[in-house]
């Protein structure tokens, strides 16, 4: 048996996990966890904080005892059984009387251990502080006595109490007896009619009536209920022995077991609790998931698009490398085909003239070639990069070029150098050294060509990340990824409070050692 110390340590643990529920949240609304549906706790948790606070400080008083309730109609007889059951005089310790007279819940110990509260009657003018002062007392009560009238049916009122959550439906946890009062009232008609009208008084309070559209209390709790008939004016005159003996039996058989303890119950509304709080640690579970699946899917898109990227830049600059090499080496081997003998050069003449010319044309040839191939290098690069992003982050992707004029001036250069090479051998007749100075220079401005060409790349994966980072804050991937981990943030504190919990942690390991 779980003692006062352990439960209200579970307790203050459960309301402080309780206390860390997000004003908005999300609650689950199928079983294949795709939908959400936005909700409010707050004003349910706040209820059941205080209920629970209300609960616990009657346990602290009573938590040793037992405690009946007198529950029923105004008039019923409550106040006057309860005198008759502490065995005193009426009036002398509840009032009664033939108005609405008790408005405050009495209490008188019946002995030792047993404590008799008489409540309010339902459905007085004053009905709804009544009703309130009902309410609290009736799910703490071990035993409810509901005592009825035998001039009245069951009201609708009362059965509707008998029906909410206040009055708790099984057995081991609390036990009710119908106690249907004021027989004494028949005793004027023959004794088998009194026995026919009972039974008729009987059958519509278990079964009901379809007509009047009321199913009976029979099929509202887990055991069937007690019903005595009894009368307290002819307790009083000691007139009828085996009621009053049948009464005490069964009060004393509710009482006796010790399955309805209060500390039992106290135990049993925190299980309740958690029971009904735990769809929210799911929740919070189902959620992470969810997140972390969706940053998957986006690091797999990533990725992929990533290695996509990687491998078309590197494959594109190598083409582009080698056809560079290629265009300096066909314009080095053009201009050698326009190279002077030392006659030509002395005699400048038309052949003298016309390979000069033709040299210099084709200077002009593969600057206007090595430049296009740049620009077509860009352009390529572009589209498919292009067409890559768009595929997956949609058509209004798109990828821009750094500058690369520079670029394509260096490389134009470096075939002027070439030229200029050979123009200084062949058609101006310089050193030889000259030649090959001019040579170095073309490779100087190639070398510088291809650092900037490696920058320039960086500067394009760099403008194309930083585009992709925007986009993709659009996306609805993200959006999802944004969305279940604003939900889980924010459900986090309560699921680590809750997971601590001594009872969600046994709760949760005997399901699991049933589940082996
Ligand atoms: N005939 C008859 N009258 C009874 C019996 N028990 C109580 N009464 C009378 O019924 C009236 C109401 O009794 P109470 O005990 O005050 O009834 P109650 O249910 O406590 O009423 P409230 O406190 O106003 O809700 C009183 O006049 C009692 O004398 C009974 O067994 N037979
Ligand atoms: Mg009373």
């Amino acid at each position: 048996m779980n003692s006062l110390i352990t439960l209200s340590q579970t307790k203050n643990n459960l309301i402080k996990a309780l206390r860390a529920i997000p004003p908005k949240t999300v609650q689950l609304l199928d079983e294949n966890q795709s939908s959400f549906e936005s909700i409010d706790l707050i004003p349910a948790v706040e209820e059941d904080i205080e209920q629970l606070n209300n609960f616990w400080e009657f346990l602290e008083n009573y938590y040793h005892l037992k405690v009946i309730a007198l529950v029923g109609m105004v008039n019923a007889g409550k106040s006057a059984l309860g005198n008759y059951l502490l065995q005193r005089e009426e009036s002398e310790v509840f009032q009664e009387a033939p108005i609405r007279e008790t408005s405050d819940a009495q209490e008188a110990k019946l002995d030792e251990n047993t404590v008799i509260f008489d409540l309010p009657g339902l459905g007085s003018v004053l009905s709804d502080e009544d009703d309130e002062v009902v309410k609290g007392i009736l799910n703490r009560a071990n035993l409810l006595l509901i005592v009825l009238d035998c001039n009245y049916p069951i009201p609708k009122h009362l059965y509707e109490f008998l029906k909410s959550d206040q009055v708790i439906k099984n057995e081991a946890l609390q036990k009710i007896i119908i106690v249907i009062n004021k027989i004494d009232c028949l005793s004027d008609l023959p004794d088998h009619i009194q026995q026919k009208q009972i039974k008729k008084y009987i059958d519509f309070l278990y079964f009901g009536n379809k007509l009047m559209n009321f199913s009976g209390i029979d099929n509202l709790f887990d055991y069937e209920i007690p019903v005595v008939n009894f009368s307290v004016f002819q307790a009083r005159k000691r007139d009828n022995y085996s009621q009053e003996k049948q009464l005490r039996q069964e009060i004393n058989k509710a009482l006796s077991s010790n399955s309805n303890d209060m500390l039992y119950r106290a135990g049993y509304q925190l299980y309740q609790l958690v029971g009904k709080y735990s769809p929210l640690a799911t929740n919070y579970a189902v959620l992470r998931e969810k997140q972390n699946y969706s940053y998957q899917e986006i690091e797999t898109v990533l990725n992929s698009m990533n290695e996509g990227m990687q491998r078309l830049v590197g494959q594109e600059v190598e083409n582009l490398a080698s056809r560079i090499r290629r265009i300096r080496e066909r314009c080095f081997n053009e201009l050698n085909t326009y190279a002077t003998t030392s006659a030509e050069r002395f005699w400048q003449g038309e052949h003298f003239q016309r390979k000069k010319n033709s040299s210099s044309s084709c200077k002009d040839r593969y600057k206007k070639e090595i430049s296009n191939e740049f620009i077509n290098f860009t352009r390529n690069l572009q589209s498919s990069i292009s067409f890559i992003a768009q595929n997956l982050l949609g058509r209004s992707f798109i990828v821009s070029l750094p500058d690369s004029e520079s670029i394509r001036s260096a490389l134009e250069k470096s075939i002027y150098e070439i030229w200029d090479a050979f123009d200084d051998y062949f058609f101006l007749d310089k050193e030889r050294n000259a030649f090959d100075y001019s040579l170095k220079q073309s490779d100087q401005e190639m070398n510088k060509a291809s650092d900037e060409i490696s920058n320039w790349v960086s500067e394009f994966v760099q403008d194309f990340n930083n585009t992709l980072e925007v986009k993709c804050q659009e996306l609805t991937l993200f959006q999802k990824y944004g969305f279940f981990k604003e939900q889980a943030d924010s459900l986090e504190q309560f699921f680590e409070e809750f997971m601590s919990i001594d009872l969600v942690q046994s709760i949760l390991s005997n399901r699991s050692d049933s589940s082996h």
